[in-house]
């Protein structure tokens, strides 16, 4: 169950769909959990989502499914799933002041350097004002059945 958590979070934060219900585990109350999702990824609850906090919550939702003790940062252990070293790559280019653990603030800073909202925001804003609204989200979403990769 663990494992396929994880997995189905990794697996979400590719398809850069996060935002929506994606990773949910039920599929059938659609609307109320996409309606969730961007009330939980609207930090400032302005009704819209920034940049900012697209990445931010994409990074928050891997964190917290991979931070098994939940003490707010991630050994290597806990940041890896499998072997490939690319995930180890990965987990070091994260841990910008090297003490071996990736805490949240160094996963967020990362996240917005190259999270990847930057290609999910231009596509779900479709009147370009630089924020997706609720309703940008929900068509983004129901435009995309979701690939599960
Ligand atoms: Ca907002
Ligand atoms: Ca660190
Ligand atoms: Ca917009």
């Amino acid at each position: 169950m663990k494992t396929s958590q994880i997995f189905r979070a990794s697996a979400c934060a590719f398809a850069a769909l996060c935002l929506f219900p994606a990773c949910q585990t039920t599929p059938t109350s659609g609307t109320s959990d996409a309606s969730q999702e961007f009330d939980r990824a609207d930090a400032n609850h302005d009704g819209k989502l920034s940049l900012d906090e697209v990445n931010d919550h994409l990074v928050l939702r891997i964190f917290k499914s991979r931070d098994a003790n939940r003490d707010g940062s991630l050994t290597l252990a806990e940041w890896t799933t499998g072997d490939e070293p690319e995930q180890k790559r990965n987990f070091m280019k994260r841990d910008t002041n090297r003490d071996g653990v990736v805490a949240l603030n160094e996963a967020l800073v990362y996240g917005r350097k190259h999270g990847m909202a930057s290609q999910v925001v231009p596509e779900a804003d479709t009147d370009k004002d630089g924020f997706v609204s609720r309703k940008e989200a929900g068509a983004y979403y129901a435009a995309r059945e979701v690939d599960p990769r």
